[in-house]
């Protein structure tokens, strides 16, 4: 019987952090709020609007919806400039080799991110045709760490949740990943991610007696 292997997209897949703050950084400079780099940190995991609140909250900036409405298009719009220019070699190390294995062994694949632009990312890396089932920000209305997005997952691959397992950077997503009771685990800092399962740093350190630990649970 296969298990639900249910990834994450940014932090887990690719880098697209770096491309969120580029875009944010634009409308909160506009806006004369001082947005760095740490202060992207509390928008991994989170949705467009919720990071678009975060940010106006750092600069204690008040706006009205025709306001934010305008400047979620003009964000996202700039985001999709980046997005394009993606390339193969922008998926992170060690994650095709782990998709492989999986398909290879015929477990069930999907995605559950916070965002809306999940599939034309994936495409651009290349790693769509893994994928049996995506569940985005355009499927879900409770963001993590509410368990929806993962529950969703695996009922669209027909998995119970506790024969489920979930790759997540952020500690939102663990949390939910927890709630769904499923099997978590935390890709990066291991402090942060504590509530996790397991903790790896990245996936080239997930060998395959790992994953065939996982398929045997
Ligand atoms: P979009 P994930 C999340 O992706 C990002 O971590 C978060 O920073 C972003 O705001 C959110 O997607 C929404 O993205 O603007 O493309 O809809 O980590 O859940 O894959
Ligand atoms: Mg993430």
């Amino acid at each position: 019987n296969p298990k639900a292997f249910i990834f994450d997209l940014d932090g887990v897949i690719v880098d697209t952090a770096k491309y969120h703050y580029l875009a944010w950084q634009k409308i909160a400079n506009r806006l004369g709020i001082d947005f760095t780099h740490e202060h992207n940190e509390l928008l991994k995991g989170v949705s467009r609007i919720r990071s678009l609140d975060i940010i106006l909250g750092l600069g204690n900036v008040e706006a009205s919806q025709e306001d934010k409405d305008k400047w979620l298009v003009e964000k996202n719009e700039d985001y999709l400039n980046y997005i394009v220019n993606m390339k193969e070699d922008e998926i992170l190390p060690g994650v095709v080799r782990v998709l492989q294995y999986l398909k290879d062994n015929g477990q069930k694949i999907a995605l559950g991110s916070a965002s809306k632009n999940a599939r034309p990312i994936l495409e651009k890396v290349g790693v769509l045709h893994f994928f049996d089932a995506i569940v985005d920000g355009n499927d879900v209305t409770n963001a993590k760490p509410d368990p929806e997005v993962f529950l969703r997952a695996a009922q669209l691959l027909g998995i119970p949740a506790d024969k489920s397992i979930v790759f997540e950077d952020a500690v939102a997503g663990i949390q939910a990943a927890n709630a769904a009771k499923m099997v978590s685990i935390g890709i990066g800092d291991a402090t942060t991610l504590n509530e996790a399962q397991y903790n790896f740093n990245d996936f080239t350190e997930i060998n395959t007696d790992f994953l065939q630990t996982l398929v045997n649970k």
